[in-house]
């Protein structure tokens, strides 16, 4: 069944507007017409039309202080919502400042629609003053791209813009509007239904391949289930939750799909891969069918080690995207689908696997090695900050992450209960991310309780955006895990590279505290334990934003590790776990 929006035909079906508008009219008008109710842009020359018809429309538009932090604020609020996250940038710098988070969210399957504008047709190659041939440049890491060259075309290129972006397998659809044409005029007609040639994406499962997974199963001894970003995108957890059940089967769900099953659940193993569990390692070693659901397999996980990875197991690989399956590992059950619908089909006749055993030596795993740490009475441990937002949260907070040794222990010590909590940046490991996209998940979800996990390093790529934060008082609460270092590199160096710890001592940074009071937003910091448990209960108690700076010893390290090149038999437990 295709997508709603998609025609199955060369055939449009359309709206009726007929009056004059020009083209940034037509884009405004479209935008409202696809739901969207907040925009996050930054203006310039080039898009001076549209930003002109945005002064007449009701659109919210957030300005943000730098294009990277628009396009993950668009990024936090689509990944929580599952509707495309929509941003505005000039042409040139403006545009080119996007493509951190275009590419971001191509890695991560993230839906955006990303309007730049461009100088007039006619000076287009003339290397004119913020021209850049930003489809060009964002070919590779946009799911498509348009140049519109034709006012006529707007509006189905927004139409297709949206469907394509939000369907099959998401992702970002970059749409460059050079000046002429959003100053150009036509009528308006708005196209319901679009037809793109050669986009049909295959949601239902073939029932062929559903029979051979339940064979499988009803066969399987170890059977275990790899959960993904998939899992969560196609809105399946419950599909998931039923599916495992029925079916007794244990869960690892990826840096991706944390959240995707239930972290209370007693079936849950966490995370595999380079920082994953024991238990979740071990699993993937030694099953004899391992089903990856809307997951890709990524180096991350398997090490790149594939000679090593579930070697003596049958796979089945269920993904939307086909050029995911055989991509990274050979499955011997393809099921290419929408997990959600896969999912439905197979719990169908689901028959029950031969696991009894298999979970009980899981059971046995999880309590030897749990993900554990040393507690300190002298510094504070990040492990027991996190956990301890943990606990006051009762794990129902929407949490993002920057990238680095603070994003790995939210992965650990947070248990997700549910789907569209955890927001991170998995496949792009993007610095940066973290904050804005706090933003933007806060003004979507204005009445859930939103955390920043984030690093001394990370927070500052981004955190001119608390001045987005404190004018529009959206109550995100950062939380620094701060290592007055660049944390997870001088773990390497000092594992893999003898201690030489180059270019890795952040000093020099601002007092967050101080930085966070500049912009008009409340901050707080923490040394102690009790410090850390005052700090934090003021930052929930605060109606609006706050940065709480917690203090902790920079030589903390993240354990368990896989080293890369090792198999997931060569876990590194660290002093404390071992
Ligand atoms: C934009 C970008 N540049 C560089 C890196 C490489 N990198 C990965 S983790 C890391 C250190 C992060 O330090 P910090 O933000 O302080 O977090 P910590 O690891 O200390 O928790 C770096 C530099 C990256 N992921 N992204």
């Amino acid at each position: 069944m295709p997508h709603p929006a998609i025609a199955t035909e060369d055939r449009q079906e359309k709206g009726t507007e007929q009056r004059e508008l020009t083209g940034s009219e037509i884009l405004l008008r479209c935008l409202i017409r696809e739901g969207v109710d907040t925009i996050f842009g930054y203006p310039g020359g080039a898009v001076l039309p549209i930003y002109d018809s945005l002064y007449h429309e009701e659109i919210r538009h957030v300005l943000a202080r730098h294009e990277q932090g628009a396009i993950h604020m668009a990024e936090g609020y689509a990944r929580v919502t599952g509707k495309p996250g929509v941003v505005i940038a000039t042409s040139g710098p403006g545009a080119t400042n996007l493509v951190t988070g275009i590419a971001n969210a191509q890695m991560d399957s993230i839906p955006l629609v990303c309007i730049t504008g461009n100088v007039p047709q006619n000076l287009i190659g003339t290397d004119a003053f913020q021209e850049a041939d930003i489809t060009g440049i964002t070919m590779p890491i946009t799911k498509h791209n348009y140049f519109v060259t034709d006012v006529r075309d707007l509006a189905r290129v927004v139409r297709e813009a949206f469907v394509i972006a939000s369907t099959g397998r998401p992702g970002p659809v970059l749409i460059d509007i050079p000046k002429d044409v959003s100053n150009a005029k036509t009528s308006l007609e708005f196209p319901d239904k679009v037809f793109i040639r050669g986009y049909q994406p295959t949601t239902d499962p073939h029932p062929l391949q559903v029979q051979k997974l339940h064979a499988a199963i009803s066969e399987a001894e170890r059977p275990v289930i790899l959960a993904g970003g998939g899992v969560v995108t196609s809105g399946a957890d419950q599909e998931l939750k039923a599916f495992a059940e029925q079916a007794q089967i244990p869960v690892a769900t990826t840096l991706m799909g944390i959240g995707g099953f239930s972290g209370q659940h007693p079936l849950w193993m966490g995370m595999p891969g380079m920082h994953g569990t024991y238990a979740a390692n071990h699993a993937l070693l030694e099953c004899d069918l391992l089903i990856g659901i809307g997951a890709r397999f990524d180096d991350r996980v398997t090490m790149g080690r594939l000679d090593k990875f579930a070697k003596g197991a049958k796979i089945a690989h269920i993904d939307i995207d086909p050029a995911e399956i055989g991509k990274n590992v050979d499955a011997y059950i393809p099921i290419v689908g929408d997990v959600k619908k896969v999912l439905q089909a197979a719990l169908d006749g689901l028959p029950r696997s031969r696991s009894a055993d298999w979970l009980r030596r899981i059971e046995e795993w999880k309590r030897q090695y749990p993900v554990t740490f040393r507690p300190s009475e002298k510094t504070l441990k990040p492990q027991w900050v996190i956990r301890h937002l943990y606990e006051t949260t009762g794990g129902d907070a929407i949490v993002t992450t920057d990238v680095g040794q603070h994003q790995m222990w939210v992965a650990q010590y947070f248990r997700f209960a549910r789907p569209r909590s955890f927001i991170t940046s998995g496949g792009l490991g993007t610095m940066g991310f973290g904050f804005p996209a706090a933003l933007g998940a806060q003004i979507a979800n204005p009445d859930r309780v939103v955390i920043c996990v984030t690093g001394d390093g990370g927070f500052q790529m981004t955190a001119q955006e608390l001045a987005i934060a404190a004018l529009e008082n959206i109550p995100v609460k950062v939380a620094v895990i701060n290592n007055r270092c660049l944390g997870m590199v001088r773990q390497w160096q000092e594992v893999f590279y003898q201690e030489r710890y180059s270019e890795v001592d952040l000093s020099g940074s601002p007092d967050f505290v101080k930085l966070a009071e500049a912009y008009g937003v409340k901050g707080l910091r923490a040394r102690t334990e009790e410090e850390a448990k005052r700090a934090w209960q003021g930052a929930l108690a605060h109606p609006g934003p706050v940065v709480v700076d917690f203090e902790i010893d920079p030589a903390e390290n993240v354990y368990p590790m896989v080293a890369p090149g090792s198999g997931l038999d060569e876990m590194i437990m660290g002093d404390e776990e071992a």
